[in-house]
């Protein structure tokens, strides 16, 4: 599976990041996000982490040969991923900086590129696997169901998740429309399916394919460069952007072997 890892820049460390922070010591630091869906980085809202996943900082290989250091903030399966793949500072052994735990994450602000909004804060979600990707997921309500419903029970409950309500994000924005759903796919399909909390993992299941399937086949841009085009044309245009101006960079893993051995 390659995935696009986006690069999200720390721009302030919340609160309850001083540990992450004291290692970090001013240097660039980028969350991780992997993610097959590149157009839609123009809607992102807010970030994502697991309260109960452990990340770590790591050094990349863009620091080869030079004093500063930039650091990826990741799990540490998914830099074991990346430092086979040429991706950290060293090939052979993965060096890390400095651990952090989910929860401290929570409340720090980074900047995600080509987003409407300039800085977003970090907000929990239960449902992120540590199995897959960097469990650090960008939240884009208008088009995915799960991130519409968690923005939805994270506003509904703040002290249950233990975060201000001003650090969910007021406006979810449009950044593609199709035929059946218009521009605001994944609020019509959890309406349409009646899906009420992100506890409802089937039907959020179902809900994501139909929405894959619909942005990428039916999907046009009402944002951004190729604003009028179609998602399916544009999707690896944007992707390769991003690539070439460094922010984001491909990343592979290995197929689940327990998963599709068991069909
Ligand atoms: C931005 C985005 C915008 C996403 C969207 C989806 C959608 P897949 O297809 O099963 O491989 N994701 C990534 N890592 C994790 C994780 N560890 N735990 C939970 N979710 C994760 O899933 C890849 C997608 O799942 C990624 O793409 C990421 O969210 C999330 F409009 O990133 B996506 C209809 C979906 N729309």
């Amino acid at each position: 599976q390659e995935y696009m890892a986006m690069k999200l820049e720390v721009t302030q460390w919340g609160e309850r990041a001083k540990r992450v922070a004291d290692v970090a010591q001013g240097k660039k630091v980028f969350f991780v996000a992997a993610t097959l869906r590149s157009e839609t980085m123009y809607g992102v809202t807010n970030l994502f982490v697991s309260p109960t996943v452990k990340y770590g900082l790591y050094p990349s290989s863009s620091t080869k040969g030079s004093d500063e250091e930039v650091l990826y903030l990741c799990t540490p399966r998914s830099a074991r991923n990346m430092a086979y793949q040429g991706l950290l500072k060293h090939d052979d052994k993965v060096e890390c900086a400095g651990e952090v735990d989910g929860s401290e994450l929570l409340g720090t602000k980074v900047h995600p590129a080509l987003s409407a909004h300039n800085e977003v804060y970090v907000v929990p979600m239960d449902t992120i696997k540590d199995n897959k990707g960097t469990a650090v997921v960008v939240c884009m309500p208008a088009d995915s169901p799960d991130d519409f419903i968690m923005t939805q029970d994270l506003r509904k409950k703040p002290e249950y998740y233990n975060i201000e309500p001003e650090w969910v994000a007021a406006e979810l924005v449009p950044i593609l429309t199709t035929p059946t759903y218009g521009d605001r796919t994944a609020e019509a399909l959890v309406k349409a399916m009646k899906i009420n909390s992100s506890k409802d993992t089937k039907q959020l299941a179902e809900a994501k394919e139909i929405a894959y399937k619909e942005g990428f086949y039916q999907g046009t841009m009402i944002v951004g460069k190729y604003k009028g085009e179609k998602v399916e044309a544009v999707k690896p245009k944007i992707r390769d952007d991003l690539y070439s101006q460094n922010l984001a960079f491909a990343y592979s893993e290995p197929e689940n072997l327990v998963m599709s051995r068991s069909g």
